[in-house]
């Protein structure tokens, strides 16, 4: 078997939460900030299924929503966290959050819970729960939760199923990272079984793209470069450009994507200027590359394929740094 050896959650392990989960009145969730498809699938498809059990439960996030995800606020009461919210939590569950310092300034929730239940596919989480499910092979933490949710026979309903698709697809670039396993497409068959309307969620997560974006994206594959006998693809996007086009630092999240697809480019590399100074740096790697240990050499971190970092230096000072690192690795 080439496949990665999986950490099924043992009995003991479910039985934890279960406990966890029994004895809670009110429950909260979060998840990372610059929330995407599986941060903002997984809190509420969990909440969902604990709200339907009778629970409490608050679902927090810490950053603005994205546009495309809109739909899913139709249907979840995400709330903006603020400080001393968790105190009132007999259990708050963490999805999706490969690094505390990801909870940007909600990271005060680990010192207010009681209780923290952290649930995560991120490389090197460092466990920072009181009781941690980290499976670095599941494609995405929506299918974990799907999993978790599953083995608890807890009530999924519709809105729930429907997070929990979208946090899959998403974090599975459509089901085509090698991360997609058999697991994962049974995973969502079993929620197309339950009604969850698919082609909805693509036109809305895929299919609704912002004018001003496509007209910016052309505007920066003007500048793309490619480098080390074309392995490597950079781009990068000014603040001004953003100003330009009435975008903000969410935007273009897709360009990453766009430009690792060109033929012969094993890593594509994405800086954004951000607005208080610094820069945000995007990795994508292809089949036999890995782009995890390069992110956290910036301070970041994620997966193999699909990883990012923020710095303090600027655009040109970053783009040094960076060369110099890919140097060492592609040398
Ligand atoms: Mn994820």
């Amino acid at each position: 078997m080439l496949r990665k050896k999986r950490m099924v959650p043992g009995t003991a392990m479910i039985s934890k939460i279960k406990g966890k989960i029994e004895k809670a009145k009110t429950i909260g969730l979060i998840s990372h900030k610059s929330p995407d498809g599986d941060s903002l699938g997984s809190i509420a498809g969990l909440g969902q299924a604990l709200m339907e059990a009778g629970k409490e439960v608050a679902i927090f996030v810490n950053d603005k929503i994205p546009e495309k995800f809109g739909f899913l606020a139709e249907d979840n009461p995400y709330t903006l966290y603020k400080k001393g919210m968790a105190e009132e939590m007999d259990l708050v569950f963490v999805l999706d959050c490969g690094q505390p310092s990801r909870l940007d300034y909600s990271e005060v929730i680990l010192q207010e819970a009681k209780t923290v239940i952290n649930i995560d596919h991120h490389m090197k989480n460092p466990n920072f729960g009181d009781i941690n499910w980290v499976d670095t092979g599941a494609s995405s933490t929506c299918e974990l939760v799907f999993t978790l949710i599953t083995e608890l026979a807890l009530p999924l309903n519709y809105p729930g199923a429907t997070a929990l698709y979208t946090g899959m697809v998403t974090d599975t670039g459509s089901f085509m990272y090698d991360s997609t396993s058999p697991k994962t497409l049974r995973a969502a068959a079993e929620l197309l079984e339950m009604g969850v309307d698919k082609d909805r969620i693509y036109q809305e997560a895929y299919q609704s793209r912002n004018f001003q974006e496509v007209k910016l994206l052309g505007d920066v594959l003007k500048d793309l470069t490619l480098l080390f006998d074309g392995r490597v693809a950079l781009t990068s996007l000014t603040q001004q450009q953003l100003v330009d086009y009435g975008l903000d630092i969410q935007a273009m999240d897709e360009l990453i994507d766009f430009t690792r697809d060109i033929a012969g480019v094993e890593i594509s590399i994405v800086l954004k200027e951000m607005e208080k100074g610094g820069t945000k740096i995007g990795f994508r790697a292809k089949r036999g590359y890995k782009v995890d240990a390069l992110a956290r050499s910036f301070g970041g971190g994620g997966h193999e394929k699909a990883a990012g970092a923020t710095v303090k230096t600027d655009l040109g000072e970053t783009r040094k740094l960076l060369l110099k690192a890919l140097e060492e690795l592609l040398q």
